[in-house]
């Protein structure tokens, strides 16, 4: 039986994240890189709009959304153990840095990027869309291609107002991740999650292979740049998540990181939602921007897109914080507590969001 194919780019922060996904997990899969064809041929016609990854399992079906693809191939494989830890408060801090590294990280990766990799990642682009091309026909080509990409900083909130924030906070990061990982070789324990691959997404495409910032990377965490080597090639870890349920407190910083930045944003973007939820359908795509908010990195402010996707990153979240015991619900309130999330005790989306044509609706 044909394997799966994972149809994306090395270049790419979210086909980083399935890779390492479907190394670990030991599918039989082959990447085909992304070029203009794929995109006439495959990406377009079953997904509606251009984005990667998009992965084709071993019955045809077509599945876009790195979450869609791991459930997929979870569902499908039925293999153990699973990518996300099997008791809640550890599931939880999971799904909630699996929301960080998809949507928040990807602020110092497309900065570092743009800022300090520009004319290489045009090249890159160019290879990609168009591997036949001379170097110089690849790079004019991937400067119109990737414009797409860099027009996407303002909408992120990144600007020479907002950049000393995002580089005192990734090196920030980078020093607590260190910490982390010189007590544990993956984010949950003694072997990869689901918030292993999701951190893929930015420390692998844009902060460890773009070659400025790899260059940054190896020379303050260094341990960093070996736990991405590890979890990209897809090392299974030889031992298991900490006993009982519990969570590295080693952890605590990165999370208290992700409230501190992250969680005010997302009360903004839910409150947008509730006003538009207001004078929506069900089955009605929800916007891909709400409007605008100002995000606050280290204390450096810019205006900023409210990009609704968080929130369905948010909800999936929320949906195991709901479901808790009250002895789990105790101790997850602790560390909300104690990483100045005490606003996720209460945070209640207005609406459902589910996923329909590989885009986020109102259920
Ligand atoms: N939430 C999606 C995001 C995929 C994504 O943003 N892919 C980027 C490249 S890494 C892209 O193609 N973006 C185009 C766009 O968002 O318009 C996932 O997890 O798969």
């Amino acid at each position: 039986m044909a394997g799966y194919t994972l149809y994306g780019s090395e270049v790419s922060y979210f086909t980083g994240k399935a890779r390492a996904y479907l190394r670990w997990r030991s599918v039989d899969f082959s990447e085909e890189q992304a070029t203009q064809d794929v995109y006439r041929n495959i990406i377009m016609p079953n997904v509606g709009w251009p984005v990667i990854p998009v992965m084709k399992a071993p019955d045809g079906e077509i599945i876009q959304d790195t979450a869609d693809i791991i459930a997929h191939v979870e569902a499908a494989e039925a293999r153990t153990p699973p990518v996300r830890p099997e008791t809640p408060l550890q599931r939880f801090v999971c799904e909630l840095l699996h929301l960080y590294a998809d949507e928040w990280l990807v602020i110092p990766a497309m900065h570092y990027r743009w800022t300090y990799n520009e004319d290489w990642a045009y090249g890159e682009f160019g290879a990609l869309s168009a591997p036949d091309l001379s170097p110089d026909a690849q790079y004019e080509l991937g400067k119109k291609n990737g414009a797409r990409f860099k027009g996407a900083l303002p909408v992120l909130g990144i600007s020479q107002a907002t950049i000393p924030g995002i580089e005192k906070s990734y090196e920030a990061f980078l020093a607590e991740f260190t910490a982390h990982l010189e007590q544990y070789p993956f984010v949950m324990g003694a072997r990869p999650t689901l918030a292993d691959f999701a951190f893929i997404g930015p420390l692998y495409a844009h902060l460890y292979r773009d070659p400025a910032s790899g260059k940054l990377m190896k020379r303050l965490a260094p341990k960093v740049a070996d736990w991405v080597e590890r979890a990209h090639e897809g090392q299974r870890g030889d031992g298991t998540l900490p006993e009982g349920d519990t969570v590295p407190t080693t952890l605590r910083p990165i999370l208290a990181r992700q409230m501190r930045e992250q969680l005010p944003s997302l009360q903004t973007i839910n409150a947008m939602f509730a006003d538009w939820v207001a004078q929506a359908s069900p089955g009605e795509r929800v916007p891909r921007a709400l409007g605008d908010l100002e995000i606050d990195i280290e204390g450096h402010r810019e205006t900023a897109k409210a990009r609704s996707f968080q929130l369905w990153r948010l909800q999936a979240a929320l949906d195991i914080y709901a479901g808790m015991d009250a002895e789990t619900r105790e101790r997850a309130d602790a560390l909300l507590d104690e990483t100045g999330g005490e606003a996720l005790k209460t945070f209640k989306l207005p609406a459902r969001l589910k996923r329909e044509n590989c885009r986020v609706v109102l259920a």
